[in-house]
């Protein structure tokens, strides 16, 4: 499906790379509270930190994500979410697709392993239990962190009214012109000299001056395949969904993202590494035991957690295995074969993790480890203590060994062919 020419291209690579860089340095605390934990630490040593440092970690999984899509019936908007959910229509928990009577009713889907994360499927405006001024305030507006507004073919009147009230209400909202794959499918049967880039153009320019007609200025419209989610706009979709978003937002919307390609495996590492220092920070004191067969103390529980969370968050738990398999057309034992870790496939327990090989290694860590990591108090965080080391060696090691296999298993999925960074020309 889809040539080179449709799969994303070297101008936008270092667009994403760049903004790869910049999430990963991007700091999940705000330039106030980076200055109120140094100062926190140079008063109050490590146990004030940890104060400030849990609150962060609360906040984290406290964060709610909630992503309106809306559109005319038949767009697609149960297939987008059901896609974004790593999802195939037949999955247990997915949004039914092709639905004989539209969508009438506002329904939520929680992300599989992120019940944090939430897809509201919204009916389109205008139809009859809806009229439009009733569906505004029926619908809630104000509850969602962005609107994505699907349309399969051109955008309708009714669309473009939706849109006028987003924007009236200042959340962003992002246009997503959905089935691309048939639309081009089609014009390839018909010309002689087909050529996808134009093609892509025609449709995209299309869109746009429908809408500027309709009296939006400057939109943004992105081409999808709910089908294959590499190909076409969708990396530019999420870009510019996370650029859209606050920092902590973001890291949510990351991690949740499904497993398509190398490219968003490395961005999920990235932001889970942000979390390991938190998490070593918060290691030690009443919960402290000994590791089996390491000398060195940590609270095992908060170690025992962070590897679920990453697991959960790299897609290598047992369900989203067997629906990436599913997606990708493979026996799910293709997928586990490749996994190299016993972090996946088993409960976490001390013996597990002691069983790793850098589980038992020294436990120091270098300046230049910690720099990796950006971490806003570095230097002072030496003083931590071994709890920490271990914790943070502990985490670390399992990040990276769970990184590794993700990689793994999207390469088994998906072929190595899908470019980490692809974007499609405009
Ligand atoms: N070729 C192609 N077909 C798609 C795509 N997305 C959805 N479809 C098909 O379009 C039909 C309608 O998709 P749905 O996801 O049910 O659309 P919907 O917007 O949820 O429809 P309502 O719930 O009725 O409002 C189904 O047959 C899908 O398989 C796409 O990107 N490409
Ligand atoms: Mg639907």
């Amino acid at each position: 499906m889809g040539g080179a020419s449709s799969r994303h291209q070297q101008d936008a690579t270092s667009n994403c790379s760049e903004n790869a860089t910049n999430s990963s340095n991007s700091s999940l605390f705000s330039s106030e509270e980076l200055t109120k934990l140094k100062a926190d630490y140079d008063t109050g040593g490590v146990e004030k930190v940890k104060t400030v440092v849990q609150q962060k970690v609360s906040e984290l999984s406290y964060t709610y994500l909630n992503v309106a899509v809306t559109g005319q019936s038949g767009a697609g908007k149960s297939s987008f979410i059901n896609a974004m959910r790593g999802l195939q229509f037949d999955d247990e928990g997915a949004a039914e697709v092709d639905c004989k009577e539209p969508t009438l009713e506002l329904t939520g889907y929680k992300h599989p392993n992120l019940p944090n994360v939430c897809f509201w499927d919204l009916p389109g405006i205008g139809t009859v239990k809806f009229p439009a001024n009733k569906y505004l305030k029926e619908m809630n507006f104000k509850r969602y962190d962005f609107f994505i507004v699907i349309s399969a073919g051109r955008f309708t009147e009714n669309d473009t009214k939706l849109a006028g009230e987003i924007k009236r209400l200042g959340k962003n909202f992002y246009f997503v012109r959905s089935k691309i794959d048939s639309d081009l499918y089609s014009k390839r049967k018909r010309g002689r000299q087909f050529n996808e880039e134009e093609e892509l153009k025609k449709i995209r320019n299309d869109c746009v001056s429908k809408l500027q007609e309709a009296g939006i200025p400057s939109p943004k419209v992105f081409l999808i395949s709910n089908f294959d989610l590499n190909l076409y706009d969708f990396s530019l979709l999420n870009k510019a969904l996370e650029d859209g978003l606050p920092n902590i937002k973001k890291s949510a919307y990351i991690v949740a993202l499904p497993n398509l390609n190398s490219g968003i495996v490395e961005k999920k590492r990235k932001e889970l590494r942000k979390q390991v220092w938190m998490l070593a920070t918060l290691s030690g004191g009443i919960g402290a035991v000994p590791v089996p067969g390491v000398s060195l103390g940590c609270d095992i529980g908060i170690v025992i957690g962070g590897i679920v969370h990453f697991r959960q968050c790299l897609g290598l738990n047992d369900s989203s295995l067997q629906s990436l398999a599913k997606r990708a057309g493979k026996p799910v034992e293709d997928l586990k074969a490749v996994v190299t870790t016993p972090l996946v496939g088993g409960e976490i327990t001390p013996d597990v993790i002691n069983r790793l090989a850098w589980g038992a290694a020294a436990v120091t860590i270098s300046a230049i480890e910690l720099a990796l990591d950006t971490i806003p108090v570095i230097g002072s965080i030496f003083g931590a203590g071994s709890s920490f080391l271990m914790t943070y060696k502990l985490l670390s090691g399992a990040l990276d060994d769970l990184t590794e296999s993700a990689q793994k298993v999207v390469a088994a999925a998906f072929g190595t062919e899908n470019d980490p960074n692809q974007t499609s020309v405009r």
